[in-house]
């Protein structure tokens, strides 16, 4: 008798424990992720943040924008090309990368292709031996930089532009630069196409429908098989999406999701590109491409025309600072070059930048959160400098706040913010405020967030700041919060 009751007794106690430790472990695991994730090419595209454009081709001799595709192969001719240098440049400025336009709308190819007689093969610069992308490839690995290609689908020279045959033509030059030039990171799908062109002689005009022409199923197939790693952008992705504009603006509200089966490359979707799509089922996020110069090549009545390094920091603002990367374009000039001008701007840029994020406040401070989810998602994760670790909330949570305390009166006037997007990306409103004269005082407010938000606001002296998600699709992830005081107001 006494034996039975002990043996229940000890069942119910085994009970009470399995079920105390399997509600403290449901609680503690992870939350699942939402929505769309990014790929493991997407996460690192998305580290990556700013790298460099090139536009060289004939254009930079012909002073075009859009070469007619009749140009002469030996007018490209720079007398001293060095891609060391653009590298180098790249490197000082702070970019992670090189994305060449190995073929622009002119059908000028910067390698030799054994596809096409209009390249480099045929031109005068080392009398036909030459290879810009082997060039740049081998500098970009001795500057430890990523490499990517730019290859138009529209080409104004081929005789077979806007025939089945073209798809060939094209796929077959994406298997040379996709096989002869070691790892690419990103491969570039202008959206500009058909239209008049010299088109091996033809001089007319050739229309293509962007939505069937192209196969883009197929094409992307190859990219695929030969570069796994390689993130294709367009205006429709399928990995990255252009920004809808070319001004340098990033959308303050930016989804890195997309309804991308509703798109094709080249379609009347600029409207919609900027903010993405809140529900979008496909993870796209945005890149900002733009030129440091008016025009994408280089110009010599331009030279004057440089951006400034304060108006570089507008464009870094409003692009890494709006969730988007920074594709900044620098054009060789004939020389084959990045001019003194922009060289210049890009350096000083650079150290203006250092100095903007020069000491984070956050850092070694008391975090507190109103609600956290359990062990390991405290507040202190937001500012531990690890981005796999994050502040999150219970599952029923889809709002929360952090307070960091300075612990004696500070100026701030920066705020970055970072979401675990492994998780997805979640927020859909948050707000900053400031602890001044006794009560807290909002100093920002804002919509999304993704992998990262850099925003201004005017300095404020505060003992505390506190981040409120206040509207989030399930409960919030937060893995970085960072506090600057930047020079100026
Ligand atoms: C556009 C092209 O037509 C421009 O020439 C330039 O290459 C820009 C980046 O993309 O669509």
């Amino acid at each position: 008798m006494l034996k039975t009751k002990f043996i229940t007794m000890k069942r119910i106690f085994t009970l009470l424990i399995s079920i105390i430790s399997l509600s403290a472990c449901s609680q503690l695991k992870p939350p699942e992720p939402y929505g769309p994730v990014p790929s493991e090419r997407q996460l690192a595209w998305h580290e990556m943040e700013y790298y460099m454009f090139v536009h060289f081709t004939v254009n930079t001799f012909t002073d075009k924008e859009w070469g007619y595709g009749d140009e002469k192969e030996f007018v490209f001719n720079p007398s001293e090309l060095d891609c060391r240098q653009w590298a180098k440049v790249a490197k000082d400025a702070g970019m992670k990368g090189i994305i060449i336009t190995a073929k622009h709308h002119d059908g000028f190819c910067l390698w030799p292709s054994q596809f096409t007689e209009h390249s480099v093969k045929n031109s005068i610069w080392k009398d036909g031996k030459g290879d810009v992308l082997r060039d740049l490839r081998q500098a970009c690995d001795e500057y430890g930089l990523n490499f990517g290609v730019y290859l138009s689908p529209w080409d104004r020279n081929s005789s077979v532009y806007a025939t089945p045959e073209y798809l060939t033509y094209y796929r077959n030059q994406l298997q040379e630069l996709l096989t002869n030039y070691g790892d690419v990171f990103e491969v570039w799908f202008d959206g500009a196409n058909g239209g008049d062109g010299y088109y091996g002689g033809a001089g007319e005009t050739r229309k293509i429908d962007n939505k069937t022409y192209y196969d883009w199923v197929n094409t992307h197939k190859i990219v695929r098989e030969l570069q796994p790693m390689a993130v294709m952008f367009s205006d429709a992705g399928p990995d990255i999406r252009w920004v809808g504009n070319e001004s340098g603006m990033g959308s303050l509200t930016n989804w890195c999701l997309l309804k991308r089966d509703e798109m094709y490359p080249g379609g009347d979707f600029a409207g919609i590109l900027g903010e993405g799509h809140e529900n979008g089922n496909y993870w796209v996020p945005a890149e900002v491409d733009v030129s440091i110069r008016p025009g994408w090549f280089y110009h010599q009545n331009q030279d004057s025309l440089v951006r400034s390094p304060e108006n570089l920091m507008e464009l870094y603002y409003s692009s890494v600072g709006r969730n988007s990367n920074l594709l900044l374009n620098v054009p060789p000039d004939r020389r084959g070059l990045l001019h003194e001008n922009d060289v210049k701007s890009l350096l000083t840029f650079r150290e203006l930048l250092g100095k903007e994020f020069e000491t984070e406040l956050a850092k070694g401070k008391k975090l507190n959160a109103t609600s956290f989810r359990g062990k390991g998602y405290e507040a202190s994760n937001i500012n531990d400098g690890n981005p796999e670790t994050y502040w999150t909330t219970k599952d029923c949570q889809t709002a929360g706040d952090i307070i960091i305390n300075f612990g004696a009166e500070t100026e701030v006037n920066r705020i970055i913010l970072q979401e675990y997007i492994k998780l997805g990306q979640r927020v859909q409103e948050f707000k900053v405020e400031a602890y001044t004269n006794g009560e807290w005082k909002l100093v920002i407010d804002g919509t999304t967030i993704g992998h990262k938000v850099i925003r201004k606001f005017q300095v404020v002296k505060t003992s505390k700041i506190k981040v409120t998600i206040s509207k989030s699709k399930a409960c919030p992830v937060i893995s970085n919060i960072e506090l600057y005081r930047a020079p100026g107001e």
